[in-house]
């Protein structure tokens, strides 16, 4: 069975382009900077927002149609592979992401569950041989299940922290099995509710004791993967311990933790945080962290993750400035963590929605390809600080002045020269770069 039977295959076909099913921007093989965009930019398509969301909100019922529901959990799940492996090659997506409840039902036991993801990516890796299409990252969802209630490794109920261990354990499995590159642990529900009756210290250091037992657990099996934690401020726990990309580090070095883990940062947790996306991984990179990244944007109107398609030119502009500035996202990727609008309830927006993130990161790549050509930022940067090329800024700089030394360099330069930032002007010349 076809399931997006009225389109062959995206293809690129410019910017003059009226097709939903083209790609305006992004040309796969075209070279910038030296690398293809296909290379460049590492596309993933995240099997839960895509093969599993039905389009549902607290107010409403389900709006999406799928075609691939079948007469039990277990034939949706296979019919589900199938159409996702269509949708990826179509689109010419060579990466994807999963939780292992997206891709299989949980059934009535953990035994059954994980035969249940057993049959499942044996399907999946037909479809990997067959296509070449490779696994970016899985996770284990550890918070929709009602045992999470009080978190996974976080939680006070050690019955329950070896419940999420061993969903861990089945998670490296399958990503030894599928060839993943990296494994993610998102902390839904790793936060709390109330200080009242929480033991902050024991539940942070059972989360390290957890990621100690994995690393542990991919030596043993001799598979190495990047391991990667997303920080997100809230919801759905009020407070979150990972909270944003320098609370994460804190706690990442805090457990000697920096050889093996790096950050997933995603647009609309860093909005969340009260932070841009830019900033969220501007302070991974200074940390030699930045791993891969979660593609989407939120809505300035609405305080939650609203994950929607990236279609903000301006933030995924300086998202790839800063990917470049990174030496690139490899082994991460841009993974489109990023759901339909409710009211784009036909299977062709899965489509659509994917072309529109695509060219957007596409044209993002390219203004940031432009920018680095021109040493836009380098230029305005070496200007902005030019005071520490030279003289007292240059000693300063090479750690050779103390308190006394400066204070009589003070004492003596009674005339400080400020300089004016321009900044309207720095904006204005920025948007020249944006059409
Ligand atoms: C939720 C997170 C989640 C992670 C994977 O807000 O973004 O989807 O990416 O567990
Ligand atoms: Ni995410
Ligand atoms: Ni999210």
């Amino acid at each position: 069975m076809e399931y997006f039977p009225n389109v062959k295959k995206v293809n690129y076909e410019g910017p003059k382009s009226d097709s939903m099913f083209a790609f305006h921007h992004y040309n796969a093989d075209e070279v910038v900077l030296g690398k293809s965009m296909k290379e460049h930019l590492r596309f993933a398509v995240a099997y839960w927002h895509t093969m599993t969301q039905d389009g549902s909100d607290p107010f409403g019922n389900p709006t999406n149609i799928r075609t691939w529901m079948g007469a039990t959990p277990m034939e949706t799940a296979r019919n589900r592979v199938e159409a996702f492996f269509e949708l990826l090659e179509k689109l010419g997506v060579e990466y994807f992401c999963f939780h292992d409840v997206d891709i299989a039902p949980e059934g009535n036991s953990l035994e059954e569950f994980f035969a249940n993801i057993d049959e499942i990516t044996d399907l999946i890796k037909e479809k990997m041989d067959k296509t070449g299409i490779k696994l970016l990252w899985n996770t284990a969802n550890m918070f929709s299940n009602p045992v999470f209630v009080n978190g996974a490794a976080s939680t006070n109920n050690a019955d329950v922290f070896a419940r999420a261990a061993a969903q861990v354990k089945k998670g490296l499995d399958v990503n030894k099995k599928l060839g993943g590159e990296n494994y993610v642990f998102w902390g839904g529900r790793e936060g709390y509710e109330t200080l009242l009756n929480t033991d902050m210290g024991l539940e942070q250091d059972n989360i390290a004791r957890l990621f100690k037992m994995a690393i542990a657990y991919s030596e043993k099996i001799n598979h190495k993967v990047q391991f990667l934690l997303e920080p997100k401020p809230k919801e759905p726990s009020k407070h979150q311990y990972d909270f944003d990309a320098a609370t994460t580090m804190a706690f990442i070095q805090k457990y000697g933790l920096e050889g093996h883990f790096k950050l997933n940062i995603e647009a609309n947790h860093a909005t969340l945080a009260g932070h841009t996306f830019e900033h969220e991984l501007n302070v991974s990179r200074c940390y030699n962290a930045l791993g891969s990244i979660d593609a989407n944007q939120g809505d300035v109107l609405l305080g939650w993750d609203t994950d929607e398609f990236p279609t903000n030119l301006f933030d995924a502009t300086l998202a790839m400035y800063e990917i470049l500035e990174n030496g690139g996202i490899a082994p991460g990727g841009i993974n489109f963590d990023s759901k339909v609008r409710r009211s784009s309830f036909a299977m062709d927006d899965l489509i659509i929605a994917h072309v529109v993130g695509m060219d957007t990161f596409a044209r993002g790549l390219k203004a940031a390809a432009k920018l680095k050509e021109d040493g836009f930022f380098d230029n305005l940067r070496a200007d902005r600080y030019a005071s520490y090329q030279s003289g007292i800024g240059a000693s300063i700089v090479a750690d050779k002045e103390d308190l006394e030394s400066l204070s009589d360099y003070a004492l003596k330069n009674n005339e400080i020269k400020m300089e004016s930032s321009h900044i309207e002007y720095v904006k204005a010349r920025l948007n020249d770069y944006l059409v």
